[in-house]
């Protein structure tokens, strides 16, 4: 399952160092060609996901946008974590008010 998707580009030490952290922990990383040096921008990308028009920028599979390397490092490392100890496909969203995601909750409180 998609855990998201990763703006940047492939030889870009930023993009590198993620897509690295990503496949370590298998995530399921789509790396998006964005190259600020050929202008080279998917659409609503400056509106949208960066407005500095920098990368690397990452959107979850849920929608949740996080911009900064070292943010998006933590917070794939942090996913990871949580994904194996409760041995889940996806992370549960703010969005979801199952009762899986209470439970969730619980466990973690
Ligand atoms: N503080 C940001 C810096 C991001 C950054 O400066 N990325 C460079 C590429 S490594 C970039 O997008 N440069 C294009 C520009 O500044 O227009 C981070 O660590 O993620």
């Amino acid at each position: 399952m998609s855990f998201g998707k990763l703006y940047g580009f492939a030889g870009n030490p930023r993009t590198n160092c993620l897509m690295i952290i990503a496949q370590m922990n298998s995530l399921d990383v789509e790396l998006v060609e964005t190259n600020p040096n050929k202008g080279n921008f998917p659409q609503d990308y400056t509106s949208k996901i960066n407005r500095l028009g920098k990368i690397p920028s990452f959107v979850g599979a849920d929608g949740f946008v996080l911009n900064e390397v070292l943010a998006i490092a933590v917070y794939c490392k942090f996913s990871a974590v949580l994904l194996a100890l409760f041995s889940l496909s996806s992370l549960p969203t703010y969005t979801q008010k199952d009762e899986s995601y209470y439970q969730f909750q619980l466990s973690l409180s």
